[in-house]
């Protein structure tokens, strides 16, 4: 073990690392502070091409990194010290597994001998996030270590990452170099070449996975009364080339909030509600073969529709080979970019136009919910409507979960430019929303608006820090219902156990917080006041707070009554 110059070695390794990382496609790198990540950091604070992003908390710096690297569409880096600062990016680790980031943590960390002794801010590091990341555990910098095995295991363990990588980097003292300059040339001398270029060491393209149906499956299943079903798509996947294969088949096409296509031209619109209607049910009832393109869909009315109808054939459609088939149902998986799909030689449908009927019982709903809810009195419900009418190309939507992703499912209304739609659906977590929505406005600068319910705010509340920060505009928009409201629509037993242990009704308002992180704040009493305050909230740079708020039942008796008028449709 050669330890002398033992700073300098590090922090050389800590170049070394993050240069092959940004030749590997790292842009933006998200750093917590602390010393024993010190020879990542100095190295990151030094790199010329990586945009870095700071924050204390490690919870909030790990779904910035995701929203990051979900808008930017390139693995994001992450520096941490040891600990619990580590452990502390377990939900966004988690996030990214599920939804397949490639997010890339660097953990500073004792070496081997200072582990399970005592040691301050000692724990054991290694495969902490189990089976939500790959790992690369390297041992503390040593010069018996040629320089060139470290770039070949980082470009090894990056290798069509499509999920997050977890760097473990063990550091010796001391930590900080004393300015003493180290001459490493014969240690270096291996790279030559690669110091006086800029791809990585081990430089390998993305790897295909194209395996597609043939010509007679086509025309097989391309013949008859088929149904297309989007659930979650990425922008950068081009979700609308699905519309010309629609158009191009003749087929409907039913469209998930989180599939970008929700509000757009050519989809049966409220997919959701359609299932209440007994006409669209009547006709949905003749589909004999089903596309899904993507997966998690959010409708259960849909979920079940799928799971129980009998398909003569099922094809499902991914750009990475996963199961996102709850039902698990008899299909056909193609694994492929988007791309590929509506080039593939499809027949000309005899029963093309078979399901068009639908988007007109989908036009007589958005008519009721105009009515209903684009005028009146200031709802969760006529809050969603209004936003999705507001927000065009020139915008990012990030939703919370809970109820504002289902409103915004059931009720988002049909337009012609509409916003960039992101999610945390992978595991579906009321943690980090804000944080993640940060990380996806700082990736572009996009004005950008995140859907977010009162818990759920509560829960990520200080990174408002993070808010603070930014320079584009955001407007963080919450729904505050005082507590969970989507526990209004369970069958909890009794409305006591319903507030104790599920709604934790808190009467907090959120003006004392968007007041600590210096954030403007308006709390708008009725549809007008909220379009004026998002206009100018998505003009301002920077972030800002729009708080309504509503009674906490409201929303579900809407949205019960909202079915029965439906159901009630003929
Ligand atoms: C980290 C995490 N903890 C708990 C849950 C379970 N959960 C789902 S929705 C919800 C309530 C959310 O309340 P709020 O954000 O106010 O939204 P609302 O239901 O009022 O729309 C909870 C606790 C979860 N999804 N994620
Ligand atoms: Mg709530």
């Amino acid at each position: 073990m050669t330890t002398t110059h033992c700073a300098e070695l590090n922090l050389l390794w800590a170049r070394l690392m993050l240069e092959e990382l940004h030749r590997l496609g790292v842009r933006h790198l998200c750093l917590a502070p602390g010393s024993r990540s010190t020879p990542l950091t100095l190295a990151a604070a030094g790199h010329p091409d990586l945009t870095r992003h700071t924050h204390f908390d490690e919870r909030g710096l790990g779904f910035a990194a995701l929203g990051l690297a979900k808008s930017s569409q390139s693995p994001v880096a992450i520096i941490t010290t040891s600990g619990t600062a580590v452990a502390n990016l377990y939900p966004a680790v988690v996030e990214a597994y599920q939804t397949g980031v490639p997010l890339v943590v660097l953990s500073g960390d004792r070496p081997p001998e200072l582990i399970a002794c005592g040691a301050n801010q000692a724990i054991r590091q290694p495969a902490i996030f189990a089976d939500y990341a790959r790992r690369l555990d390297l041992p503390a910098p040593d010069q018996a270590m040629p320089p060139q095995a470290l770039l070949a295991q980082l470009d090894q363990a990056m290798l069509d990452l499509d999920r997050p990588l977890h760097v473990n980097c063990m550091y010796r003292e001391p930590l900080y170099p004393d300015g003493e300059s180290v001459d490493f040339d014969d240690y270096l001398a291996p790279l030559r070449h690669w110091r006086q270029q800029d791809t990585p060491w081990n430089h390998t393209p993305p790897l295909s996975r194209s395996a597609l149906p043939s010509a007679s499956e086509c025309a097989d299943f391309g013949r008859g009364k088929g149904l297309i079903v989007v659930g979650s798509l990425a922008p950068h996947q081009q979700p609308e080339q699905i519309l010309a294969l629609a158009r191009r088949l003749g087929w409907p096409v039913l469209a998930d909030a989180q599939s970008q296509l929700r509000q757009a031209d050519g989809v049966v619109h409220h997919l959701d509600q359609l299932f209440h209607h007994p006409q669209a049910q009547t006709l949905l009832a003749e589909a004999e073969h089903l596309l899904l393109i993507g997966g998690r869909l959010l409708s259960k009315r849909l979920m079940t529709f799928i799971a129980q109808h009998p398909w003569k054939a099922f094809w499902h459609y991914l750009d990475r080979p996963e199961s996102l088939d709850p039902a698990h149902l008899a299909k056909r998986r193609f694994i492929g970019s988007l791309t590929l799909l509506p080039a593939l030689p499809w027949p000309q449908d005899p029963h093309a136009g078979w399901g068009d009927a639908l988007e007109s019982y989908s036009d007589q709903l958005e008519q009721r919910f105009a009515e209903l809810h684009d005028v009146g009195a200031l709802t969760e419900l006529s809050t969603v409507r209004l936003l999705s009418r507001t927000l065009s190309d020139d915008h990012q939507l990030f939703i919370g979960n809970s109820l504002p992703i289902r409103l915004f499912d059931m009720l988002a209304s049909p337009k012609a430019s509409v916003p960039a739609v992101f999610t945390n659906r992978g595991a579906s977590g009321i943690d980090g929303l804000l944080a993640t929505s940060c990380g996806v406005a700082l990736a572009n600068g996009k004005p950008t608006v995140l859907l977010v319910g009162d818990l759920s705010l509560l829960h990520d509340l200080n990174s408002l820090a993070l808010a603070r920060a930014l320079t584009s505009p955001l407007v963080v928009l919450v729904l505050n219902n005082d507590g969970g409201s989507i526990f209004n629509l369970l069958p909890v037993p009794n409305e006591t156990l319903r507030q104790d242990y599920y709604r934790l009704g808190h009467g907090f308002g959120f003006e004392g917080a968007a007041s600590q992180f210096h954030l403007p704040y308006r709390r708008p009493d009725s549809l007008t006041q909220l379009a004026e305050a998002l206009s100018d909230g998505l003009s301002q740079s920077g972030a800002s707070v729009i708080e309504v708020v509503v009674p906490p039942n409201e929303s579900a008796q809407l949205i019960v009554d909202l079915a029965q008028q439906i159901q009630g449709d003929d």
